[in-house]
């Protein structure tokens, strides 16, 4: 149950209102200042201590290393495109022993899924999408670091237009790195008609909180985007971590938003925002727009983008 129950799930407003109790212990694998981990813990303080996480090969496989986990709920390990398949197997078990009586509704359990954007937008997508077609009553909580962090920082089909990879390196014939554009998940979880959808950010800890709390009230599939700035893979100091998650949200790269029955809602408009430029200078994934010589047109097509983006969003 969520550490929020005694708020009766009602929005909070402000920072104090949010748990104080550490749903994760102290000394797990993951990089010192990873952004994922951040929304994860906050995702967890909402969560509450009754959840079996399902987890798919990442990163964050490396937060339940047997017989440790630094987690409070319970931990189900899968391979890279089957956790939603893991997370309905689980739901099923729990409703069996719901109906036989061998579970009190009181002792039942959230099922989490959390994986990465490789899982998540790539090869867990089949799955997601039967897990959605099904009415699965299920949390998916995806820390879109924008690669497979885990296996050395490859492109993922979250990778932005313009980062550098491993496997999409700058060289004179791809002088931009990774020439395609994110896909977009959100709208494709959205023309599955979920209850439910939300992008996130750690740096924005009430609005996270808030849609963890507002999405307790509805039964079925839950997505939560998670923008997960990753000093490994995208080449920064990691105690700047909170600095681009930041900028991500404040240049209007990263939108905050969430769609209730299919209704999309932004939950953070900037009247201003900052130059597309404040958050790519500095990040070494994107170097080579800035440095030997300046990409116009490349920092021009992203901050077009963006534009565009906030554009149609007014209309
Ligand atoms: C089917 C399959 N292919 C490849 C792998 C090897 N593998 C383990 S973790 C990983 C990267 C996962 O990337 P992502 O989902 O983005 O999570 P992150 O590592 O960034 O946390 C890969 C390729 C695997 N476990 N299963
Ligand atoms: S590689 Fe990136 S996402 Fe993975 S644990 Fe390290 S900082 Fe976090």
């Amino acid at each position: 149950m969520s550490a929020y129950a005694s708020t009766e799930l009602r929005a909070i407003k402000n920072l104090k209102q949010i748990a104080r109790a550490e749903p994760i212990m102290p000394g797990t694998s993951i990089c010192g200042g990873c952004g994922g981990l951040e929304a994860l813990r906050l995702a967890a303080k909402a969560l509450g201590e009754k959840t079996v996480f399902v987890n798919a090969a990442g990163c964050f496989t490396l937060l339940a290393v047997f017989p440790y986990t630094p987690l409070k709920g319970s931990w189900l390990y899968t391979n890279m495109a089957s956790a939603p398949a893991g997370a309905q197997g689980v739901r099923d078990a729990l409703d069996v022993l719901l109906r036989k009586g061998r579970l009190r509704p009181e002792e039942d359990v959230d099922v989490v899924v959390v994986a990465g954007d490789g899982s998540t937008y790539d090869m867990g997508l089949s799955s997601t999408s039967a897990a959605i077609f099904r009415n699965l009553d299920f949390w998916y909580f995806c820390y879109d670091n924008e690669s497979y962090g885990n296996t050395g920082v490859q492109m993922s089909s979250a990778t932005p237009y313009g980062a550098r990879t491993s496997t999409t390196p700058v060289t004179p014939a791809t002088r931009e790195g990774t020439e395609h554009g994110k896909k977009d998940l959100f709208e494709i979880w959205r023309a599955h008609r979920p209850p439910y959808i939300a992008t996130v950010s750690a740096r924005y800890p009430v609005d996270l909180t808030n849609k963890f709390l507002k999405a307790r009230r509805m039964k079925g599939p839950k997505l939560f985007i998670a923008h997960a700035p990753c000093p490994t893979g995208w080449l920064y100091d990691p105690e700047e971590t909170a600095h681009y998650a930041r900028l991500a949200v404040d240049t209007g790269l990263f939108a905050l938003k969430e769609a209730v029955n299919g209704n999309v809602t932004h939950t953070l408009v900037r009247k201003r925002r900052r130059p597309v430029e404040d958050y790519l200078r500095g990040q070494g994934r994107y170097r080579h727009l800035f440095e030997p010589a300046r990409n116009e047109e490349a920092l021009r097509l992203i901050q077009e983008q963006v534009d565009r983006y906030w554009e149609s969003v007014k209309g």
